[in-house]
């Protein structure tokens, strides 16, 4: 099949945020327009999460808008085990804005009233200060033996609430063999955990004693899943969580991602805010968002997806409205053959992007501070008005205007714009919005005062939410969306797809690149390619707030400094990070908060690549290095987060960065 395939997302969460320009609604509206074309399914936020969870707990934007609140959790919950930490720096961000900042808030008023923090991550700052946080740090890609020693010790000592995984989970007799060593021998007590992940089995054991005799909240970042058979994990925390008897009840339970955004735990909007409508896509082909190369590369292959056989469709056109895989793809040597296939790339952004260096077709667009807009963020309470601030810089236009001239001599200009300029959308998707709400018994103000005004605060159902509490109340009133309606500790559906790398019920699976492996004697560091602190991805890393963290004009890497002292390496250094796959330049910054053995280069610098090697990156974008392997035959999913590297001083000068001008026009 021949096609136009189409991405974006600014962040790639959901297509909520701002209602008119949202870049990725925008694309999706225009193409659809013309007829449709190749779309893109999950994200790479949540790709394994998205595809796992409904077999076992339900839809998980579902779950994420349905968390218990931060407030519940400050007021009830005793223990906090946070796998992946509790990110401050993330969950200051939520697709669309937030209006509140309360992570720091609800953490100290638990902490005030005695809740313990544990942050299970490779970096000590992955939890705020006012955590007081005990840090267990397992090797990176770990977490799953360590999660299964929870699980065999809280079965083995007669802790796990029987009762409950009776009423309201199935499967656990089919998962328990596999603990105890019945199935394949080994028996995953504490001992067998220690020596995968390092953390000590006596440890473990009192851990697993101290949540089940608490109120203990499990809560497991995104991160987890962005990773080789980040399937387990995931599904761990949730089989952890059942073991313990306390979905449902506040404070306790199962939480995913409390530190990846700040949309996780507030409280779910009644009426979701106005947005542009995308139409419908008339093209049925489309491919898991992180297959983008191997659909390049690979036309007419066939691959397995969530249960399926699918095939790559022959994509000759490639228009990106939104997003820079440039920066946030693996292994981007590989994506740089694969964007040589397509016949035509088209790009908009505002900026000079790597992407927009690798189109033929370059249109410049405004940013959002140069046009007229509303916006709420994900599951955030303010709906705002958001006027312009100053005029489009240069020959920029919106991506509305652009794509309503396109549409037009395509021949389909009255179907894009139905004869809408921007602010006549704004009123009529407003005045639409307005009779909505009216329906569900809320008056909102008439367009005009609220485009003066500051903003509105959105109804919710229940500030005091507590997820799953219904189903706890009554499991049949209230089944959940898995196949049996319960809680699925063994999928008969996941096990019937026979996948090698994620089978029936979670289990402990060797990724390729972790410090166990045989590669870690050549490249002994474990490289954790998390969200930046300075930027949201690789937005504005040219501006003076990104440009203030870089060293040596690199991005910054992190590392133990006794790592650093062994390789003879010292603060401030230009370091060469590299692997099999690629290298990249980087300004070294030793910091004890890393663990040994871990070094920490955050997603975005633009990668600037050595122009006859697109396998080197001069500025530090960790994506050279990372490999462009799916989570799991399941799910397809990325798996970025994390890459098997080394370190060394660089030799000789430093090159110069080209990325960070604009690039010699014809
Ligand atoms: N190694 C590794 N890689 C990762 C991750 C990881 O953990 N590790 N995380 C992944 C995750 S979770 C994500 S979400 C992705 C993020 O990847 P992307 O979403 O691709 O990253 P952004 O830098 O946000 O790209 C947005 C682009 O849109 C442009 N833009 C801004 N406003 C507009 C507009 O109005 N119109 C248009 N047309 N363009 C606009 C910006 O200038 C920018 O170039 O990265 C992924 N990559
Ligand atoms: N400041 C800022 N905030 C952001 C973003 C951003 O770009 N900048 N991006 C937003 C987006 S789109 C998303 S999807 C979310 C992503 O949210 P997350 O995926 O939760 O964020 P990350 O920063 O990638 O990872 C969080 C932490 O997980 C830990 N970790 C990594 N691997 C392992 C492991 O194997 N085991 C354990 N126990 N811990 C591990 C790392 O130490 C890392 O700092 O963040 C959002 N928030
Ligand atoms: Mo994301």
């Amino acid at each position: 099949m021949t096609g136009a395939f189409a991405r974006s997302g600014v962040p790639q969460v959901t297509v909520k945020g701002m209602a008119m320009h949202h870049a990725q609604s925008q694309l999706h509206r225009f193409l659809n327009c013309l007829g449709g074309y190749v779309r893109h399914v999950n994200s790479y936020s949540l790709g394994t999460s998205a595809v796992l969870l409904p077999y076992v707990l339900g839809d998980v934007y579902w779950l994420l808008g349905h968390s218990t609140s931060k407030s519940v959790i400050a007021a009830h919950a005793e223990l906090v085990v946070a796998f992946g930490g509790i990110s401050p720096k993330n969950a200051a961000v939520t697709p669309g804005g937030v209006s509140r900042h309360n992570t720091h808030g609800w953490i100290s008023a638990a902490r005030a009233r005695g809740c313990r923090f544990v942050s299970v991550s490779p970096l000590r700052d992955d939890t705020p200060a006012e955590a007081a946080a005990e840090c267990i740090a397992p090797r990176p890609g770990s977490d799953a033996a360590l999660m299964l020693a929870l699980a065999q010790v809280l079965d083995a000592d007669g802790l796990a609430d029987t009762d409950f995984l009776n009423r309201y989970a199935v499967g656990f007799e089919r998962f328990a063999p596999y603990l105890h060593g019945h199935t394949d021998g080994v028996v995953k007590d504490p001992l067998w955990a220690a020596q995968i992940t390092g953390v000590p089995a006596g440890r473990i054991r009192d851990l697993a004693h101290e949540m089940a005799a608490s109120r203990t909240l499990v809560t497991v970042s995104w991160s987890l899943q962005r990773a080789r058979h980040g399937e387990q994990p995931l599904w761990l925390g949730v089989v952890l969580a059942a073991m313990l008897g306390q979905i449902g009840l506040p404070g306790g339970g199962f939480g995913h991602g409390y530190g990846s955004t700040a949309m996780v735990g507030e409280p779910h909007r009644e009426v979701s805010a106005p947005r542009l409508p995308q139409g419908s896509n008339g093209v049925a082909a489309f491919i898991p968002a992180a297959r983008i190369a191997d659909m390049l590369l690979n036309p007419g292959a066939s691959y397995s997806y969530n249960g399926q056989q699918l095939t790559y469709p022959d994509v000759r056109l490639v228009y990106w409205c939104g997003g820079n895989p440039f920066h946030h793809h693996q292994d981007l040597a590989r994506l740089h053959a694969a964007f040589a296939r397509p016949e035509t790339v088209v790009v908009h952004d505002p900026f000079w992007t790597a992407t927009a260096r690798h189109a033929d077709i370059v249109l410049p667009v405004t940013m959002s501070i140069e046009r007229d807009d509303f916006g709420a963020g994900d599951n955030d309470r303010m709906f705002f008005p958001m006027p312009a601030l100053t005029r489009p810089h240069g020959a920029a236009r919106d991506d509305y205007q652009i794509f309503g001239e396109l549409a037009e001599r395509l021949g389909a200009g009255k179907e894009f714009t139905q004869g809408r300029t921007t602010s006549e959308w704004l009123r009529h998707l407003y005045q639409q919005w307005r009779l909505t709400i009216a329906d569900h018994g809320h008056t909102v103000p008439e367009f005009g005062e609220f485009w003066a005004g500051d903003g509105i605060t959105l109804p919710v159902t229940g500030p005091e939410q507590v997820l799953l509490a219904d189903f706890r109340a009554d499991p049949d009133a209230h089944p959940l969306t898995t196949p049996t309606g319960k809680i699925e500790i063994f999928s008969e559906t996941i096990d019937g797809y026979r996948y090698p790398d994620c089978p029936g019920h979670p289990v402990w699976l060797e990724p390729e690149e972790w410090l166990g492996a045989p590669a870690a004697r050549r490249f002994p560091l474990h490289l954790v390619a998390n969200q930046p602190r300075t930027r949201l991805h690789s937005q504005l890393d040219v501006g003076s707030h990104s440009q203030s963290a870089k060293v040596a004009g690199r991005e910054p890497v992190r590392l133990h400094p006794e790592e650093a002292a062994i390789r003879g390496l010292a603060d401030g250094d230009v370091v060469r990070i590299f692997n099999d796959r690629g290298a990249c330049l980087a300004g070294l910054v030793t910091d004890d908060a890393v663990s040994r053995g871990v070094a920490q280069l955050s997603t975005g610098a633009w990668y600037d690549p050595d122009p006859g090697n697109p396998g080197f990156c001069r500025h530090g974008n960790p994506n050279v290095l990372t490999a462009d392997r799916p989570s799991s035959a399941l799910s397809q999913g990325c798996t970025g987060q994390l890459a098997l590297a080394e370190i060394e001083g660089h030799r000789g000068d430093a090159p110069q960065l080209s990325v960070t001008g604009p690039p010699a026009t014809a």
